[in-house]
């Protein structure tokens, strides 16, 4: 969960936000050369004492200048593309979630399980326990197991809502009447946060999503229950 101390990205729970996290790395690193390149070139502007008033064209430096930036594009595309198509990627999922959102909280159905299926619902400020956080604990959490495929289907009830785990790297919109689909594949067992992130009412903000990531037999003990 982000705390005040995060100035970056958190640390990633997928393989997926683990990539996304090395494509920012990778961007803001051209970024920075890009920035101290143009800034030192800003710089010698106001101290050296050359001059050519009569300076018309300069087809060679414009040449450079035109095909280094087209160079250092692709090596910014290239990769995003990959990461992009990577995001879909799904090889076969061994467990399905239903999320639906509502005006305001979520439901969760466990498709492969009969009648499993709850809501999920903020915990009002009066009545948390000391060791909760405000505005993000709900109070049935999506229990899932780690290390496994898990595939997501996400859509709503009245209005657009969105699904989001920002360690996850998963940001679904749930469209009302339609099914979105996303996979994940959690790294650690843990409690990961996230909210919805479509605005959809009044109460948009106190509709958190808490899942709780638990080794594969502690899930299989959890749904036996
Ligand atoms: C989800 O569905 C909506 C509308 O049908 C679409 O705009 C959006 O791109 C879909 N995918 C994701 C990942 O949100
Ligand atoms: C997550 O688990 C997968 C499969 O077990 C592994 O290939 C990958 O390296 C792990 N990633 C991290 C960040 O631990
Ligand atoms: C929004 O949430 C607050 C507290 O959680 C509640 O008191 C209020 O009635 C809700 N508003 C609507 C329109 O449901
Ligand atoms: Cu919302």
């Amino acid at each position: 969960m982000a705390t005040w101390g995060h100035l970056s990205l958190m640390d990633s729970n997928s393989p997926v936000m683990e990539q996304l996290n090395f494509f920012h790395d990778h961007t803001l690193l051209i970024l920075t050369l890009i920035t101290i390149l143009v800034g030192y070139m800003m710089a010698m502007l106001f101290v050296n004492k050359y001059t050519n008033r009569f300076l018309l064209a300069g087809q060679a430096i414009e040449v450079i200048w035109t095909i280094l930036p087209a160079v250092t594009l692709l090596f910014i595309a290239l990769p995003s593309l990959r990461l992009l198509y990577l995001l879909d990627e799904m090889s076969k999922p061994s467990l399905t979630l239903k999320t639906i959102g509502h005006q305001w909280y979520w439901s969760y159905e466990y498709s492969d399980f009969k009648s499993l299926e709850f809501d999920s619902y903020m915990i009002p400020t009066n009545e948390l326990k000391p060791e909760e956080f405000r505005l993000i604990d709900v109070d049935n959490r999506i229990v899932l197991p780690t290390n496994s495929q898990i595939r997501i289907i996400v859509t709503a009830a009245d209005v657009l809502h969105s699904w989001t785990i920002p360690t996850l790297g998963v940001k679904v919109d749930g469209p009302p009447g339609r099914l979105n689909q996303t996979n994940i594949f959690m790294n650690r067992s843990g409690l990961f946060y996230g909210q919805c992130s479509e605005i959809c009412g009044v109460n948009h903000s106190f509709m958190p999503i808490v899942i709780e990531s638990i080794p594969i037999n502690k899930f299989i003990e959890w749904i036996k229950k």
